[in-house]
């Protein structure tokens, strides 16, 4: 405790001294990823000025232009976590199949996802960006890990968290008690414990969702979104704002704050593609929903948990809707009320 502030290090060793089983394995990965992200940070923030700026001339695994610090911030991940011997294996947004660590590094018992940079299409145009990541306990031969060692459910998360490279850089982790916020002094370079025990607001009248896709939505969503157009005249009785940033982290860490719900549900133009959403299972929706969840919000599909989701594929993607429990939990009986008149 630093003149009454807790850094994240003294945070992740306190919450350690709680699990009885704890070797300092854990701490000391955590802070492998914080280092990681503390160096994403510094070149978000100085973009143009070191060159890391515009397209990388690729495509990832989603078949996505990659931005340069999409590629450079996959590669400050691998080189952060994969030396230490506490992970078997790490899987990102960026590389198709799983990351074997390399021989000369011993192994470990955890899996890392994450996706190094997401919202990089904001990165040249200076709105705020992240990094998402998971971790997993490997319960198959650490050794010699399998991609199909990853297809675990999100209910099997050890802890989830993210760092948003905004205004200032923040992470927000859980370990599944609860959600705290550290902010980055750039001053010292440490995160400084500065939002304890998150908790969103069950009510909102703050909704996100691109709204340039509405033409493709289901029903549900439709008649969600239409309700809250209709403000105080309509069903809802109250007037509604509409965010979109484009960043899921900044989205989610907004209504973390003051409440909300993001929605990127299903629509009919994905599913001409086979597409089952837009956003990703395991390094976006599952750590996002482990996040959320102990935050007391609520993560759906629109038509079931996402948490408990078992996963097909390392880069299967899901329908999202997250947020305040109140309005997740309408949005999900929607779906449901539609279901049974389908039924009918
Ligand atoms: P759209 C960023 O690419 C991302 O994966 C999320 O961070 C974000 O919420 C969403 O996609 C934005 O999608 O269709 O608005 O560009």
């Amino acid at each position: 405790m630093q003149d009454g502030r807790t850094t994240i290090t003294q945070f992740i060793i306190e919450e350690q001294r709680h699990i009885a089983e704890a070797t300092g394995d854990f701490t000391s990965l955590l802070n492998d990823i914080v280092t990681a992200c503390k160096v994403i940070s510094n070149m978000v923030n100085h973009g143009a000025l070191v060159g890391v700026l515009g397209a990388a001339g690729s495509e990832n695994v989603q078949g996505e232009d990659q931005k340069k610090l999409d590629v450079i911030s996959n590669d400050v991940f691998l080189k952060s976590n994969e030396w230490a011997g506490h992970l078997a294996a790490m899987a990102s947004e960026e590389m198709e199949d799983i990351y074997h660590i390399p021989d000369l590094n011993p192994r470990g018992k955890y899996l890392l996802t994450f996706d190094p940079l997401d919202g990089s299409s904001n990165i040249d145009v200076n709105v705020s960006v992240g990094t998402i990541f998971s971790i997993l306990r490997c319960k198959g031969d650490c050794e010699n890990p399998t991609k199909e060692d990853f297809l675990q459910a999100g209910t099997e998360q050890v802890c989830a968290g993210y760092a948003l490279y905004g205004p200032s850089t923040m992470m927000v982790i859980t370990t599944g008690k609860g959600v705290n916020g550290f902010t980055l002094d750039q001053n010292i370079g440490e995160f400084i414990l500065t939002h304890p025990d998150m908790t969103i607001p069950e009510e909102t009248q703050e909704f996100a969702i691109n709204a340039s896709n509405g033409r493709f939505w289901e029903a549900p969503v439709k008649r969600y979104v239409d309700e809250c157009l209709q403000g105080s005249e309509g069903p809802r009785g109250k007037d509604f704002n509409m965010r979109w940033i484009a960043s899921m982290v900044a989205e989610v860490h907004r209504i973390l704050t003051r409440g909300g719900i993001f929605m990127y549900p299903i629509d009919d133009k994905m599913k001409a593609k086979g597409l089952q959403g837009k956003l990703r299972l395991m390094y976006e929706a599952n750590p996002m929903s482990f996040i959320i969840e102990q935050a007391g919000g609520m993560s759906t599909t629109g038509r079931e948990r996402i948490m408990e989701l078992q996963p097909s594929d390392l880069h299967q993607r899901v329908p999202v809707i997250l947020g305040s429990k109140t309005e997740v939990e309408r949005v999900t009986a929607y779906h449901n009320e539609n279901k049974e008149a389908d039924a009918a």
